[in-house]
C-alpha cells in the first residue's frame, strides 16, 4: 500500500475507532472528539474545546460527521506543510 493510501486508511480507522464509542457510529460527539484529540493529537494543545467543537461542526447539528472531520484534518495538514 502506498503511503498516501495508508494515510487515508488511518484517517478512516481513527474516525471509526472514536465515533463508535457512543451513540451514532457515523458521527463524533463532543466527548468522542475530546478523547480523539487527547489520544491522537496531544501536541495540538486544544483547551477551548467548546469553541473547537463548534468550529468543526460546520452544519451545527451538534455532532461531527466524517466529512467535517476530514475537512478539519485536511486544513490542519495544510497548516503543517
Ligand atoms: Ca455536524
Amino acid at each position: 500500500m502506498s503511503a498516501l493510501a495508508q494515510a487515508m486508511a488511518l484517517l478512516m480507522a481513527t474516525f471509526n475507532k472514536y465515533a463508535g464509542k457512543e451513540g451514532d457510529k457515523n458521527t463524533l460527539t463532543k466527548a468522542e472528539l475530546i478523547e480523539l484529540l487527547r489520544n491522537e493529537l496531544p501536541g495540538a494543545g486544544v483547551t477551548e474545546v467548546d469553541e473547537f467543537f463548534s468550529m468543526l461542526d460546520g452544519d451545527k447539528d451538534g455532532v461531527v460527521d466524517f466529512k467535517e472531520y476530514v475537512t478539519f484534518v485536511t486544513a490542519l495538514t495544510v497548516l503543517c506543510n
